[in-house]
């Protein structure tokens, strides 16, 4: 953590032109930047209007808001700089040109001002997870959910749930030393078992949620499969009401998995198109029917797209729900019966008919597959995994602790203390920062 001392600067806003770009500056030689161009330092947490130039007294850069944040309250614990430019590019460009002629400041990395924040003690890692999740977050309950764990929810309750383990181990540990001192172990043990198993409930309970909040997060993978030609690029663009996907009268058009998002009632839907699906000899349509079937198999819902009169066979696949989507129903003469179950939809890619309620039942699937899913405490992988080895280790605390063996109960109590510190990256994190970080873009 030495490059902490390097003094680190970035375009955080978006990219240029835009009206104001924010340029944020973090480190020691935060101060040494504002004098070097807007002359004074402005008051802590005042906007003050100055006029940038490249170097004291020489030529004028951009008239500009200039903010300073003293640390150690700042976001990164640092001082920090903030200047508000006109957003050119040509402006940006030379802003940071005279930053980077300043001794002892260079361009920041990926996700450095929050790294820094994590390592001052400003975030923990949950809160960074947070912020990154607030950041990507494109539907109001998805930006619920990142505020929440930006907020601290897993977080703080996290770290409680590991002070009443340290707590609970060192009762464990206090009989240890009591030993030869008649029912004084059991005193101290019986608490603290207590406290193992309340814990190892709430831990259970907050892990049963049919992994909604990393549903919600990611998005309900919706994938659109079926026979080569049945319409799945036409619905997928009336779908993303734009042209995605290309569609022609050839059969085995598809050939990669296209991606759409969607927000339906709030709640993101991620709508795949693949390749339909058929024997080939094609290499390419081969691998694009393999990828079809990959991913098909892994989304949450498949609609399995056939032509209205056409006998297809049925798709059966694997964990996902699949509803029956008859299409082209223009060509045939029934009249369009769009059913409300969501199940045996019949609708026309070409005229939309159908497809409201198509729509709508998708609308009605999201809100039942993710509501309530923002209040999730888990709402990734790493947390999940973390949280079993917990109930896990505790598990064996219970049950060596009806066998009397205090020592191997405070050893998992210990255990257990250790994987919640990791997931708020209080100990041993080293490993999994930069994979956190990576995520993370240039100025954040
Ligand atoms: N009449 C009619 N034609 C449709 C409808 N939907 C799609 N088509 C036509 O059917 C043909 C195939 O459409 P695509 O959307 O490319 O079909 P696909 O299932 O994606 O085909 P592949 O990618 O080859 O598997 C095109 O000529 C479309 O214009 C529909 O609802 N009615
Ligand atoms: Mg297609």
């Amino acid at each position: 953590m030495t490059r902490d001392r390097d003094t680190i600067f970035a375009l955080s806003s978006g990219r240029p032109p835009v009206a104001v770009a924010v340029i944020r500056v973090s480190g020691p030689a935060a101060r040494t930047a504002v004098e070097t161009l807007a002359g004074r330092v402005p008051e802590p947490r005042r906007a003050r209007f100055a006029t940038l130039r490249d170097r004291p007294g020489g030529d004028v850069l951009d008239p500009a808001v200039v903010l300073w944040f003293p640390g150690p309250h700042s976001e990164t614990g640092q001082d920090v700089a903030e200047f508000q430019v006109h957003g050119g590019r040509a402006v940006i460009t030379a802003v940071l040109a005279a930053l980077g002629r300043i001794e002892g400041l260079r361009p920041a990395e990926p996700g450095e001002f929050t790294r820094r924040a994590f390592e001052n003690g400003r975030l923990d890692l949950t809160a960074v997870e947070g912020l990154a999740d607030l950041i990507y977050a494109e539907t109001e309950a998805q930006r619920r959910q990142a505020y929440r764990q930006l907020a601290g929810t897993l977080g703080k309750r996290a770290e409680a749930w590991r002070a009443q383990l340290i707590e609970a181990q060192a009762l464990v540990e206090a009989g240890i030393d009591f030993s030869d001192e008649g029912d004084v172990p059991e005193k101290l043990l019986g608490p603290a078992l207590a406290t193992a198993r309340a814990l190892r409930e709430e831990i259970a309970a907050a892990l049963a949620d049919e992994n909604r909040g990393e549903r919600l997060r990611e998005g309900l993978m919706v994938a659109i499969a079926g026979p080569p030609n049945a319409g799945k690029s036409s619905l997928l663009n009336r779908l993303a009401q734009r042209d995605v996907a290309i569609v022609t009268p050839h059969a085995g058009t598809t050939r990669d998995v296209i991606e759409v998002h969607l927000d339906l009632g709030s709640y993101p839907v991620t709508l795949l198109d693949t390749a339909g699906i058929r024997e080939s000899q094609d290499p390419v349509e081969i691998e694009g029917v393999r990828r079809a079937r990959e991913r098909a198999e892994a989304a949450d819902l498949v609609l399995w797209v056939t032509e209205e009169g056409v006998g297809a066979p049925v798709q059966d696949s694997g964990q996902a729900e699949v509803w029956q989507v008859r299409n082209k129903i223009d060509l045939a003469d029934a009249q369009a019966v769009p059913s409300s179950s969501g199940k045996g939809l019949r609708i026309s890619a070409l005229t939309g008919a159908g497809v409201p309620e198509l729509i709508a039942a998708l609308a009605r699937h999201a809100e039942a597959t993710l509501a309530g899913a923002e209040a999730s405490l888990v709402t990734r992988e790493r947390h999940r995994v973390a949280l079993r080895k917990v109930v896990e280790a505790l598990d064996r605390a219970l049950a060596e602790g009806s066998g009397g063996r205090e020592d191997i109960v405070a050893e998992e109590l210990r255990l257990a203390a250790r994987e919640l510190g990791r997931l708020t990256g209080r100990v041993d994190v080293e490993d999994i920062l930069d994979v956190i970080f990576r995520d993370f873009c240039v100025g954040k």
